[in-house]
């Protein structure tokens, strides 16, 4: 959700209003829809579905399934054909901050506004809550693709996309060399492929999952790369800026944490005014790819900006 979020200047009052309405009204429509993928279980195994519950409902931009939704609107698609897709992301993604949050990852005690999954329900309940949540994620990808077969081929490429982007080409990948860089000061061209497949590679496969979905041509898929390397690399300088700058209270985690890792970020390796520097000549060109879609980018224009000034 957006609520708490004030217009800056560099975004006008009126546009940021519309803006803010939409976003908010696709998360209302992608929370409905996870509650109902994921709803509460009175078997013996219920309380695994209270530890999946947890996280997923917890809050968070749902940048991801908005993402892939506002992109299947820019292309004329139905939006419901996206949705089990988008939510499918948006489990993957929750899983992996569940794990993210283990000791044995980052050890972190606060997410999403609330204590750690493993805070709750113990490391081995959070443990197996983050497994689950990824195999129901192929599983409602599965459902969607035998409900819909006249969409069958496109919706197995979209599910493949949206595999290799978690996996170890993607974020897993991008995971192992963080680990393995920590307390290391590393190279600024291993910095921006780590981030490209740790964080990149989810951001992606939500605009081109959808994009596939929508049958895009070649053209627009290479448009849209384009535009979503660019929003990826510009979300992670500004999680880097955050940490440093952010109030944790309104971002609902703890800041600082890179620095007490001794991680490398775009602030430790660039500065922070070349960071935000940065920040802004990729969300210039990330608004620049997408122009030729003239009004019907208003909206991923709009989220462009919104990445950058955003406080959470
Ligand atoms: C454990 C398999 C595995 C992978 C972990 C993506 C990742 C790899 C860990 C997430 C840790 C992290 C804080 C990464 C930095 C960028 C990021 C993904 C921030 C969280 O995403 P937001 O800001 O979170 O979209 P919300 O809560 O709003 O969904």
């Amino acid at each position: 959700m957006l609520k708490d979020i004030t217009c800056s200047s560099e975004i006008n009052p009126e546009e940021f209003k519309r803006f803010k309405m939409k976003y908010n009204g696709w998360v209302d429509r992608i929370n409905e829809e996870l509650d109902r993928l994921i709803p509460e279980n009175n078997s013996p195994q219920g309380s695994i579905y209270d530890a999946m519950r947890y996280s997923l409902m917890a809050g968070g931009k749902r940048l991801r399934p908005v993402l892939a939704i506002a992109v299947s609107e820019m292309l004329g698609g139905d939006i419901e054909k996206v949705l089990p897709f988008a939510c499918a992301i948006e489990m993957i993604h929750t899983y992996s901050l569940i794990h993210d949050d283990l000791p044995c990852m980052d050890n972190d005690d606060y997410r999403r506004g609330k204590p750690t999954n493993h805070k709750v329900f113990g490391e081995a309940q959070a443990l197996l809550a983050g497994d689950a949540l990824l195999n129901r994620a192929f599983e409602v990808m599965a459902e969607s693709i035998s409900r819909v077969p006249e969409n069958a081929v496109e919706g197995v490429n979209a599910m493949r996309v949206i595999a290799e982007a978690s996996g170890t080409k993607g974020m897993i990948g991008g995971q192992v060399i963080d680990i393995k860089s920590e307390g290391k000061a590393i190279p600024g061209e291993l910095l921006l492929y780590m981030h490209k497949c740790k964080t990149g590679a989810l951001i992606k496969a939500s605009v081109l999952s959808a994009a596939v979905i929508c049958r895009a041509d070649t053209e627009t898929m290479k448009i849209l790369e384009e535009f979503v390397e660019c929003i990826g690399l510009a979300f992670q300088i500004k999680d880097d800026i955050l940490d440093v700058e952010g109030n944790s209270k309104v971002m609902g985690k703890n800041t600082g944490s890179d620095a007490a890792k001794s991680k490398s970020t775009f602030v430790s390796v660039y500065g922070l005014n070349q960071s935000k520097k940065m920040l802004l000549e990729l969300t210039d060109q990330a608004a620049g790819c997408i122009s030729g879609f003239g009004e019907k980018a208003w909206f991923l224009k709009s989220l462009t900006k919104y990445l950058a000034i955003r406080e959470m």
